[in-house]
């Protein structure tokens, strides 16, 4: 028995210390929280059935806390450290995005728990980007950014050993889990103190927002953090009221009575002042948008033919109608979007039964109860009989259209469209020194998990009624 913090702990813990550095340095996203918690309630307090699943398979207690955040690296060995720095609470790359198809000079991650039981103790996952300088054309401006990126290090010296003991030791004890956490929250806290000139910003602005954002500062601050919402809808009409600018659209499927995959929004980023460097002379002050917040609302994740489905029924939806920044087509999007989607079925025994859809079995208070002859071997027939049950399993991950969309709402709404070269996922791997997990295999998992309880179960009841 050794004593040190599990690694879901340490995530809960740190997850809940950036929370309160991030309300504190953006009280808007405060006041969001607050907007969600309150709306969540009505929600729960409405509606026993959801209730009840959240209950037995996710943690309701939990339930309006952060889901995600998101960061943006600037070279190959900042994620190679942010990886090692992930691991100590959990964390492991799942998924490639790749952002450069919407114009983003980005390709990502996400940094996320992967067991049912992880996820249940804390869901905290990071959205990861890493620069792609080589989109940059201007070759001067590209060797420039890349020599101030080299003078920087992200991570303070004490997390550094602190993660190399993790790694040696197979976890870190309370204390030392204490520093780990303040000392990793460094990573991510916002430096109103650029480092570069006004004149440097401005160019690297000019290659591309995003470049200024992860080029001219100390860090990759934490630029947006997103509860979980149980009425993505609501919450979008209520932002106005309490003082928040939402964007346009919600990104993601049309609502639905049986939530698929991801639904996301966000407000609009702030404006704030940051100090040049000014190499002696009187400082020069100047405005940066980066930081954000998000909502989301998550839905059951998609089998391989249900998100080739949910992929080819968006783009046809998309090209009906392409969502405009400024909202002025917003209903005629959403009503394409809900029509446009019709062949997706809406209820969760159809998703099943189709093959759409992942889901977690159990053995109903019917099945524990039934004479042993009763109960039949076949999953299907188990579920047919009522004597087994199914609840959606979470979409855990993220929606390449749906991050662009989230992106450029806060990359101001000129920002370009144009598709860049295809990024290459093998030069991001190398960069993480790890293969990124498979989304879809982790889903399956879990799956697989549970039907082979239910039918352990089964067999069990067998013995013991025999
Ligand atoms: C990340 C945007 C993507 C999401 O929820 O899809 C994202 C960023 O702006 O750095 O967070
Ligand atoms: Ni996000």
């Amino acid at each position: 028995m050794t004593d040190f913090l599990s690694k879901s702990d340490i995530r809960a813990r740190f997850c809940r210390a950036m929370s309160d550095m991030y309300k504190d340095e953006v009280p808007l996203y405060g006041d969001l929280m607050d907007l969600v918690h309150d709306a969540n309630e009505k929600v729960v307090a409405n509606d026993p059935e959801l209730r009840r699943r959240l209950t037995e398979l996710d943690n309701l207690d939990r339930i309006s806390e952060e889901r995600h955040g998101a960061i943006r690296l600037g070279k190959p060995e900042e994620l190679a450290m942010i990886r090692r720095l992930f691991a100590v609470m959990g964390m492991e790359p799942v998924g490639y995005y790749d952002l450069s198809v919407a114009g983003i000079p980005v390709h990502s991650t996400a940094f996320r728990p992967t067991t049912g039981e992880a996820l249940k103790r804390s869901p905290f996952r990071v959205f990861t980007s890493l620069l792609r300088l080589e989109l940059i054309d201007n070759a001067e401006l590209r060797r420039r950014a890349e020599a101030i990126l080299a003078e920087r290090d992200i991570f303070t010296p004490r997390v550094r050993k602190l993660i190399e003991q993790s790694e040696a030791e197979g976890g870190l004890r309370e204390a030392d889990a204490e520093a780990f956490i303040s000392e990793a929250l460094e990573t991510f806290r916002w430096h109103s103190d650029a480092t570069v000139s006004e004149e440097t910003y401005q160019e690297l602005h000019d290659a591309h927002r995003l470049i200024a954002d992860v080029v001219s500062f100390k860090g990759p601050h934490i630029n947006h953090l997103t509860p979980r919402t149980l009425d993505i809808d609501a919450v979008q009409s209520m932002m106005p009221e309490r003082g928040i600018t939402p964007k346009a659209v919600i990104e993601g499927p049309p609502p639905r009575d049986c939530p698929i995959l991801l639904r996301q929004t966000s407000f609009k980023a702030l404006e704030e002042q940051i100090a040049f460097l000014a190499g002696g002379r009187d400082r020069v002050f100047g405005r940066h948008t980066a930081r954000f917040g998000e909502i989301e609302q998550r839905g059951v994740a998609l089998k391989p033919k249900g998100r080739e489905l949910y992929d080819e029924l968006l783009a046809s939806a998309r090209g009906l109608a392409q969502p405009k920044a400024d909202g002025s087509n917003i209903a005629q999007y959403m009503r394409a979007l809900r029509e446009v989607f019709a062949p997706m079925p809406d209820s969760y025994g159809l998703l099943r039964t189709k093959g759409l859809a992942y889901f977690h079995y159990f053995l109903t208070g019917k099945g524990r109860a039934a004479p042993r002859a009763e109960l039949p071997r076949d999953l299907d027939a188990l579920v047919d009989k009522g004597y087994v049950s199914f609840d959606p399993i979470v979409y855990e991950d993220f929606l390449p259209v749906s991050a662009a969309g989230i992106f450029q709402s806060n990359l101001g709404d000129n920002a370009t469209r144009e598709s860049l070269a295809r990024s290459n996922r093998d030069v991001f791997e190398e960069a993480l020194g790890a293969p990124v997990a498979d989304e879809f295999a982790l889903y399956q998992a879990l799956e697989d998990a549970s039907i082979n309880e239910v039918l352990r179960a089964v067999k069990t009841l067998e013995t013991v009624a025999g």
